[in-house]
């Protein structure tokens, strides 16, 4: 499986850290994505990072992630709450997907607590402020070293694929 993951932002999350600070913290797009790029490379994970407020032009890079990487980190931004594109494009891809929003949507108005992209998520991080990304990044981490029986992931998927010492795993 590829270690590549896409960090997929939505609509209007280009104007964090300029505006509601009180909703969404004073942390830029760019504070996020460098905070980020140093996690993943702890994580041997290689990022591809993108933002856009085009429905369409999130669905194409859904598309490119499905041929290319081992997972998806996204914050669709309103789109959770409308999108049966963005649904149906990531319901294709074959590998985890963690959904992550910065506020908690569901203290907020009810049109937020509902999100079609959490019924295809392998999990779901909201009200962490922008740190929910670098914790959905350590777990799709995980996952992916689960999936490809490497060392971290082990712990206890990997029954069979490790070396056999002798000793129980209990
Ligand atoms: O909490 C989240 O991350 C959201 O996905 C953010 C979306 C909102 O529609 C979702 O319900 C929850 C909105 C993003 C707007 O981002 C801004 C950032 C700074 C200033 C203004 C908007």
């Amino acid at each position: 499986m590829s270690r590549l993951v896409y960090l997929l932002n939505g609509p209007n999350l280009n104007l964090l850290g300029e505006r509601e600070p009180a909703v969404y913290g004073s942390e830029t797009l760019a504070d996020v994505e460098s905070d980020c790029r140093r996690l993943a490379s702890q994580l041997r994970l290689e990022l591809e990072i993108h933002q856009s407020n085009a429905e369409a032009q999130l669905i194409d890079w859904i598309h490119a992630a499905r041929e290319r990487a081992g997972g998806i980190v996204i914050n669709p931004g309103a789109f959770a709450h409308t999108s049966i594109a963005i649904l149906d494009a990531l319901a294709t891809c074959q590998f985890p997907i963690i959904e992550v929003h910065i506020s908690n949507i569901h203290k907020r108005e009810t049109f937020r607590h509902h999100s079609y992209v959490s019924l295809v998520a392998s999990g779901v991080i909201a009200g962490f402020g922008t740190q929910g990304y670098q914790l959905a990044l350590q777990r799709i981490g995980r996952l992916i070293d689960e999936a490809t029986g490497n060392e971290k992931g082990k712990r206890n998927g990997g029954k069979g694929k490790s070396k056999p010492t002798g000793k129980s795993a209990r």
